[in-house]
């Protein structure tokens, strides 16, 4: 079931079950090659989700701030490729929401232990903001934040479950969003943890 949660944002329920198993793969394929790292904010603290990356591109944070690199400052290595699974749903998904053609050439993914979250934020370090980000909940589940358009604006709460997947585009590109911490659980895809998967036009 498609549900809109703003005029150009879209919640696919269970869109990437049937894939769950490859994405997953996928993911331990790349972490194979980037290791699972706690980046550094700007501000000099340890964020509480690991991170790691593939496509041409991927982010990252430390003292410097935030931005695109086309290596991983850990290993010093081109990124692994992006798995044809990743890029496959991610066209397909938002296709389903109205974005046509959409090639993304970054996968950010996040790796969340319980009590790790992310604090309200916006996506702003891509070039293109025309291009839509579309993400991937795999293993436990977690509450998601979607706010406004300022950090002000109360924020809806929205439970994203495995096999979810959400595109955001067009006038809800910018919204404030986050992750409350997530609760301890086993999930029989991915063990103690909650991945997501974003998928991103950088450049
Ligand atoms: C997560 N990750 O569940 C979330 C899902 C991130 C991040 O926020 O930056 O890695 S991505 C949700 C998202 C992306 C772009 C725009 C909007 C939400 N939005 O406008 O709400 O790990
Ligand atoms: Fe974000």
């Amino acid at each position: 079931a498609a549900l809109p949660l703003g005029a150009q944002a879209m919640l696919l329920r269970g869109f990437a079950l049937a894939q769950a198993e490859a994405l997953v793969q996928g993911v331990r394929q790349v972490a194979l090659h980037a290791p699972w790292r706690r980046m550094q904010t700007p501000g000099g603290k340890a964020m509480s989700v690991a991170m790691t990356g593939c496509g041409p591109l991927s982010w990252v944070s430390d003292r410097q701030g935030y931005r695109y690199a086309d290596r991983d400052p850990l290993t010093g290595l081109p990124w692994p490729a992006m798995p044809a699974a990743f890029a496959r749903l991610a066209r397909a998904a938002a296709q389903q929401a109205g974005f046509a053609r959409f090639a993304p050439d970054a996968c950010l993914v996040n790796r969340y232990e319980p009590g790790a979250r992310m604090s309200l934020h916006q996506d702003r370090d891509e070039r293109d903001l025309g291009a839509p980000i579309v993400s991937v909940s795999l293993g436990l589940p977690a509450v998601f934040l979607w706010g406004g358009a300022t950090r002000g604006e109360r924020a809806l709460r929205v439970p994203l479950r495995h096999g979810d997947v959400v595109v955001w585009g067009g006038v809800d590109r910018l919204r404030f969003h986050g992750v409350l911490p997530v609760a301890p659980g086993e999930h029989p895809a991915t063990g103690s943890f909650r991945i997501n998967l974003t998928l991103r036009k950088a450049l």
